[in-house]
């Protein structure tokens, strides 16, 4: 049984505690008896997202306004429920998370129109989201995307590729990622949403990857979307991106948290019952220091997951720090657990089918997407260095008067 003791910390309240409690015996019935289901990629994703909607649990992903659970995004409650969906299959986090990401900028900064067309249907299960930002060119350097719009009268028209996109080819819509040219650089994109059936869309080409879940290139020519589709103003969408990413960075370190916790628990029933030299492996001291170091960089990530998602529901703004920090432990020190965890099994941990041979494939994609871990130093560098040159631009006698001397 995974550890809850974190439940306790003063970041989480008495909402947060019920919702892990109606959770875990929903996601045991419900998504348990499908863990080591990989064949049908696509039909399983669309069975998770019906299943979720049915159980209430993509109200989590939308605002009240239309059909959520809470005015805002409660960042915690999405952690909880990636961490714990992570626990039994990738695939059902994937579903959820994709869900939270394909939405969350209509959310943000989608018209009052937008929302009630797109939002409700995704709280209910019955709308499959996407996130269109990456490109064949690169994924990284944002600013330089260029899958083009142009304006002509009420439309939008988008020539270009996008590639690496998570549902790809079974979602209903796509929120794309588009160069508008207001000004160069980051200045000049712009959000659209795009329905999947719209004239012009096609999916070029299907993507197989270690960990399968639906991904794909979409090909965009001559595509008109209308003007309405336009998410905040032209201009806007690098703002628009990061925005979202910052909330759904830190829930990307929650996915990485479930399959930790997993590794470390199978790896300790596994210990506690395997002999070597006459006693379980657990009693020698180099399987403890492994179990050890486990659990501590287990906690370590809890409490930077906890802490991002904590200080965008309490203090709100931005959290890019705390975000990039957040998804930057957690996805490579899961790496590092699950590593460990598939050396107690020896040979048995890399047979396929094992669920820490599934693990090891599953977590190595989280330190790609949303932001590479070098992405994410770097996020971290520059918010670190603008808080230093903030700081040291405060006059002298200000500070004194703010920090008196002890
Ligand atoms: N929220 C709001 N605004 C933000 C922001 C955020 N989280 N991050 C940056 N901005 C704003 C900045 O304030 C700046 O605005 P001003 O010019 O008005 O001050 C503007 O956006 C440009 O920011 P910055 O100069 O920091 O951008 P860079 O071009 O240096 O790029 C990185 C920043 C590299 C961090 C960004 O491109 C990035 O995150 N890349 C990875 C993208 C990614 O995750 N790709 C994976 C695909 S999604 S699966």
């Amino acid at each position: 049984m995974p550890d809850k003791s974190f439940l306790a910390w003063p970041f989480f309240d008495e909402t947060h505690r019920r919702l892990k409690a109606r959770l875990d015996p929903w996601v045991a019935a419900e998504i348990a008896s499908r863990e080591h289901d990989e064949q049908d990629v696509d039909a399983l994703c669309r069975d998770f997202v019906r299943q979720l909607g049915a159980g209430g649990w993509l109200r989590y992903a939308v605002p009240a306004s239309h059909g959520g659970m809470s005015p805002t995004l409660d960042v915690r409650s999405l952690c909880l429920l990636r961490e714990t969906l992570a626990y039994r299959t990738g695939l059902a986090d994937f579903a959820f998370a994709m869900e939270g990401l394909g939405s969350a900028s209509i959310t943000l900064f989608g018209s009052e129109a937008l929302k009630a067309r797109y939002l409700p249907r995704v709280a209910a299960g019955k709308q499959i989201a996407a996130f269109a930002l990456s490109e064949p060119e690169g994924g990284s350097d944002v600013a330089s995307l260029q899958c083009a719009a142009r304006r002509e009268g009420d439309h939008y028209v988008i020539d270009g590729r996008k590639t690496w996109i998570s549902n790809g080819g079974i979602a209903d819509h796509y929120v794309v990622f588009v160069r508008t040219g207001e000004a160069p650089g980051a200045k000049g994109l712009s959000a659209l949403v795009v329905d999947a059936d719209n004239p012009g869309l096609r999916i070029a080409e299907r993507i197989r990857v270690i960990a399968p879940h639906p991904l794909a290139t979409l090909s965009f020519e001559g595509c008109r979307v209308p003007a309405t589709h336009l998410l905040g103003k032209a201009g806007e969408g690098f703002k628009i991106a990061m925005a979202t990413l910052d909330i759904f960075r830190a829930t990307v370190g929650a996915a990485a948290l479930g399959f930790a916790r997993r590794a470390l628990d199978e790896a300790l029933a596994y210990a506690a019952h395997r002999s070597a030299f006459g006693k379980p492996i657990a009693e020698h001291q180099l399987i403890q220091a492994k179990l050890a170091d486990m659990a501590l960089k287990i906690d370590a990530a809890a409490l930077l997951v906890y802490r991002a998602a904590w200080t965008k529901d309490a203090l709100g703004g931005r959290v890019s720090r705390e975000s990039s920090m957040a998804k930057l432990y957690a996805t490579e020190s899961a790496q590092e657990v699950i590593d460990e965890a598939v050396q107690i099994f020896g040979g048995i941990g890399v047979l396929s089918g094992a669920v820490v041979e599934r693990l090891y494939r599953e977590i190595r994609a989280l330190r790609i997407y949303e932001g590479t871990s070098e992405i994410q130093r770097l996020v971290i560098a520059a918010q670190t260095r603008a808080a230093a040159d903030a700081e040291r631009e405060v006059p002298p006698l200000a500070r004194e008067e703010r920090e008196p001397a002890a």
